[in-house]
């Protein structure tokens, strides 16, 4: 997994009766969990994200169907992809991010360590790799 990124596996209560999920803030997750929300009805072709975070975590769940997550630094990159809700991405600070390839039904939820806030947000690519050089040199 590239820089700041990790793959964490949540347990899977399973029988049949079906399956259940549970992920705790500060255990499952490395935050405080303060904010939920999630993604659904994304066309075919449209990929979302483009910016990174400065200071927000994140775990990326698919509950249903299947997305792929493009993750970069400027001297890394690589694609996740996730269709399995009890496997979650997480990306830490000042990892770029793209969504694409929804499949129709799909349902992305995002955990974050942070309330909303758009300064933390980086979208311009020349800025993100002035600020991430500067970041992973230290
Ligand atoms: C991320 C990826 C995985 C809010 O008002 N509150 C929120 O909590 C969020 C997440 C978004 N918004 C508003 C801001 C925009 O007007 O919803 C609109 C769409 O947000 P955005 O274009 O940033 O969506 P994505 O799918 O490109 O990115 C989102 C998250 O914003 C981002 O933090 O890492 O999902």
């Amino acid at each position: 997994m590239i820089t700041n990124t990790k793959m964490i596996s949540f347990q899977d209560h399973s029988g049949e009766l079906g399956h259940l999920v549970a992920i705790e803030g500060n255990r499952d997750v490395p935050f405080e969990i303060k904010r939920v929300y999630y993604i659904t009805g994304v066309p075919e072709h449209v990929t979302r994200g483009f910016h990174s975070h400065r200071k927000l975590e994140q775990v990326l769940l698919c509950l249903n169907g299947e997305v792929k997550i493009r993750v970069k630094t400027p001297q890394e990159e690589e694609t996740v992809v996730l269709n399995d809700p009890s496997k979650g991405l997480f990306i830490g600070h000042m990892v770029w991010r793209e969504m694409f390839d929804f499949t129709p039904g799909a349902v992305l939820m995002v955990l974050a360590s942070e309330y909303y806030i758009e300064d933390d947000y980086i979208r311009d690519y020349g800025q993100y790799s002035a600020e991430a050089n500067n970041f992973f040199k230290e």
